[in-house]
């Protein structure tokens, strides 16, 4: 059902302030920026290899982000993994009882198709399932 670890996101409080350990302390390749409203969130993007890191900013209190910046401070936020078919990886996830929060999949950034288990399912990791976009490049 899943395919790789698609990529790890981050909380932070600045994009601007973060980036420079992972792009430069690091040496990993950025490749910019995007708004994803759905989520509430500013990322930036940025690979080692096949797999990247997501750097995610709040845009609004309400963020979900936000919320988590406010009672963990900075830190590992989920991880996301690829999916084929991302209705049926849900369909297979309720059927075992799995709490999802979004039960239709949402639109994320680069035109993915994302949606999220719940962490109380997930033994308190937050785990997405990404679809790619097939049509981008
Ligand atoms: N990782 C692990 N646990 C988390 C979490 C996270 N990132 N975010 C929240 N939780 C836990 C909380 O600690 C809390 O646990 P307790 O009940 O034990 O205290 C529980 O989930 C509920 O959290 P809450 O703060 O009471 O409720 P929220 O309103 O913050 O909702 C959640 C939590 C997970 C439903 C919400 O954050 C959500 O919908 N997240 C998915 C969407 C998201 O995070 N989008 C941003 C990423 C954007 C992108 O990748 O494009």
């Amino acid at each position: 059902m899943l395919s790789k670890i698609n990529h790890i996101g981050v909380a932070v409080t600045s994009l601007e302030e973060a980036l420079p350990f992972y792009r430069d302390s690091l040496g990993m390749t950025f490749s910019g920026t995007e708004e994803v409203p759905s989520q509430l969130v500013r990322v930036a993007f940025l690979s080692v290899g096949e797999s990247k890191i997501e750097l995610l900013e709040p845009t609004s209190p309400e963020s979900p982000v936000a919320k988590f910046l406010e009672k963990n401070g900075p830190g590992v936020h989920h991880v996301a993994y690829g999916v084929e078919d991302i209705e049926a990886a849900i369909a297979s996830l309720v059927a075992k009882g799995t709490r999802m929060i979004d039960a239709v999949p949402r639109n994320g950034a680069h035109g993915a198709r994302i949606a999220f288990i719940h962490p109380k399912s997930s033994g308190g990791v937050l785990t997405e399932l990404c679809e790619a976009d097939h049509h981008s490049h």
